[in-house]
């Protein structure tokens, strides 16, 4: 190398090293010591420099935050440790319930949480590699996110290289992006200036801009993030509590929330709650709450996580924005189970970041409690992501003529009789499949996300097929043709094709997706998955005992009995059969799957090469018996890869596909460190 280039690499490297040091007192210290002016200078020094030597960019100088050309969709990603949501409370008694939980779940007698203000923007995922951002995605359903890495280097506090030479070989560490109020503001002011829509509230525009399939309109966004713990740590010592996280994450150059603070016992949560409400107004975000977090990280281990939530954080909301409205009118809808709701038709209010036309009434109890009639003045409640609300009546403002609501005695839909279910507290359609209210309802739950998850089928177009008749079950939703598809209304042939291709992908599904599409009873999504779990096979399902099922976790006299009486109806069994026969498929493990729910529960793990530890068959029952899906070929959807020596195909495959691969001793340390 001459000494002319030397100079160069040299002064490059300096410049990067030092643009990242301010970039860190900007964004992270919020300390800086020189200009804006300044900063552009260094900045642009840097980009002629590598103007001249191009052999020089890495991807993670300053220079390269913003680029690539338009995505046609983003990538789907695993993330190798779920990411998880947060149990909510809203009152003291459930603050209490959860420190009552905590202190006899670990044992101790006064809990130390770490506290941090609850930010309503989007979980993201960044993934470093020996210090140099790799990936970023977001939370997605929690297993797997979409790749939105071109966006998220474009955040100017996402760093694109750690600071600390220090730093863990690979780093995933979770966060917020959201969207500050100023920048909001403008942002709205643009988009009304270019005769676009303004976004709704922040938290709508944060998603938005960072859902943009081209990064150069995401790098005009003004994104920020804040980090908020790990999922994935891999090589050097990992903190012992999440005050020491977030103070590690910070050294290494990300972005903590100021306020975070520890706090002994559930006295101070509740005075830390109080001072943040009274500073919100002074925040430059919006907040919905605060996140207390059992500040042990052996604690949290301990006391693990139920199904989408770990049970060591909780989040306190703040309580609901309410707005006074008008009630037009008041009518009822018809649920997939039959139960009749009053919906009150509002003038339009705009509350808690949206604009709010109907709220639910609840029941006719509820109705008569709050004793509204149709051209009352009402108080609307909106909390985050609960369906609206009234709250209550202000009599004061009752006009003569107001009208009292008459709860109908008959399905508005199907005529069926309407009977008092669930203690006298819920009306209910009795028609069941003879309702075309439910069988619509029962098929939009049949292919929602989480259950089959049919893209493009949606409502109107299951409307439209139970209307004409050709639609009387889910069954019948895979023997229809693409002439009758490309029929109906706002279809054509091109939606026609997507629909049938759809179809074709959602018939692969796993045992449990289809337990929580049929829309038995009680039978959410965490319950589903423990049926599955414990039964090896559809047929052991259906044929089980009460007694049998009252044995899977969570699973009480009252659900059992509702599973059995779901079986035992003809017409499920029916619809059942239909399913399957039109090739409903998922993947049925070998071996017995009873047993609790594993460490690696939810994880779907493909197994190649020898193993010396265990048999291949051996090492499918245990992983089985873990709570884990095995199956045979490496896809997008596979979690981790299991390898020994001389490995297949499947580890190039997972290689490419960017999937995590442990060996037989990571394996065991994962299953001991609880699936993660
Ligand atoms: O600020 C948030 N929205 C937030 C979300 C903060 C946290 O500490 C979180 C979270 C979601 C999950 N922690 C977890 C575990």
């Amino acid at each position: 190398m001459t000494r002319r280039k030397k100079q160069v690499v040299t002064e490059i490297n300096d410049l990067r090293d030092e643009l990242g040091e301010h970039n860190y007192r900007y964004h992270v210290l919020d300390a800086p010591v020189i200009s804006d002016a300044g900063y552009d200078r260094m900045l642009r020094r840097l980009e002629a420099l590598e103007r001249d030597s191009p052999e020089l960019v890495t991807p993670e100088s300053p220079t390269q935050r913003v680029g690539g050309a338009p995505l046609e969709r983003f990538e789907t990603v695993n993330h190798s440790v779920a990411m998880l949501s947060l149990n909510n409370a809203f009152s003291i008694e459930e603050l209490s319930e959860f420190d009552r939980r905590c202190r006899e779940g670990t044992g101790r007698e006064t809990l130390v949480y770490s506290a941090e203000p609850k930010l309503d923007g989007l979980a993201v995922s960044l993934v470093y590699e020996k210090g140099v951002l790799q990936r970023a995605a977001t939370r997605g359903d929690g297993h797997h996110g979409e790749d939105v890495t071109l966006n998220a280097r474009s955040i100017r506090s996402v760093p694109l290289r750690l600071l600390a030479p220090d730093c863990p070989e690979v780093l995933e560490v979770r966060g917020e992006v959201y969207m500050p109020l100023a920048g909001f503001k403008v942002l709205n002011q643009e988009q009304v200036k270019k005769g676009e829509k303004p976004y709704v509230n922040p938290r709508n525009a944060a998603a938005g801009s960072l859902r943009q399939l081209d990064p150069r309109i995401c790098a005009t966004r003004p994104l920020d993030f804040f980090c908020y713990g790990i999922g994935l740590w891999r090589g050097g010592e990992l903190p012992q509590t999440q005050i020491t996280t977030l103070a590690t994450l910070r050294r290494f150059g990300l972005r903590t929330n100021p306020l975070v603070r520890q706090m002994l016992g559930i006295g101070q949560c509740l005075d830390y709650y109080h001072e943040i409400l009274d500073c919100r107004q002074t925040l430059d975000y919006e907040i919905d709450g605060v996140v207390y977090k059992v500040n042990d990280l052996a604690d949290q281990q301990s006391l693990g996580a139920v199904s989408r939530a770990p049970r060591w954080a909780l989040a306190y909301k703040f309580p609901a924005p309410e707005e006074t409205t008008i009630v037009h009118d008041i009518d009822v809808q018809v649920g997939r189970t039959g139960a009749i709701t009053p919906v009150a038709r509002l003038e339009p209010v705009f509350v808690g970041g949206v604009t709010v036309a109907n709220a639910t009434l609840h029941n006719q109890a509820e109705i008569e409690r709050l004793d509204v009639r149709v051209g009352d003045t009402v108080t609307v409640r909106r909390a985050g992501d609960v369906i609206p609300e009234v709250v209550s009546v202000v009599r004061e403002k009752r006009r003569r003529g107001a009208r009292r609501f008459v709860f109908p005695s008959e399905c508005p839909v199907c005529r069926s009789q309407v009977v008092v279910d669930d203690g006298g507290i819920i009306q209910r359609c009795v028609g069941g499949l003879y309702c075309s209210a439910q069988v619509k309802e029962s098929i939009k739950h049949f292919a929602s996300r989480r259950a089959l998850d049919i893209e493009g089928l949606g409502a109107k177009l299951i409307e439209q097929l139970v209307d004409s008749g050709r639609v009387c079950h889910a069954g019948d939703l895979f023997t229809l043709s693409h002439d009758e598809l490309a029929a109906m209304d706002r279809m054509g042939t091109k939606s026609a094709d997507n629909l049938l291709e759809a179809l074709e992908l959602s018939r692969e599904t796993t045992l449990a997706r289809f337990l929580y599409g049929l829309g038995i009873p009680q039978v959410g999504e965490a319950t589903a998955q423990a049926l599955a779990q414990y039964f090896s096979s559809l047929e052991a399902l259906v044929d089980a005992s009460v007694e049998a099922l009252e044995v899977v976790p969570d699973v009480g006299p009252v659900v059992a009995s509702g599973i059995r009486l779901f079986f035992e109806q003809n017409h499920n069994r029916e619809v059942i059969d239909a399913l399957r026969a039109s090739g409903v498929v998922w993947p049925v493990p070998e071996g017995s799957t009873s047993g609790p729910v594993g460490p690696f529960a939810g994880r779907t793990v493909v197994i190649t090469g020898t193993l010396s530890g265990m048999s291949r068959d051996q090492a499918r029952n245990w992983l089985v018996a873990r709570g884990a899906k095995v199956t045979a070929s490496v896809s997008a959807r596979t979690d981790f890869v299991v390898a020994g020596a001389d490995p297949g195909s499947k580890f190039d495959k997972a290689l490419a596909l960017g999937i995590r691969v442990l060996d037989e001793a990571q394996l065991r340390a994962m299953d001991k460190n609880n699936g993660n």
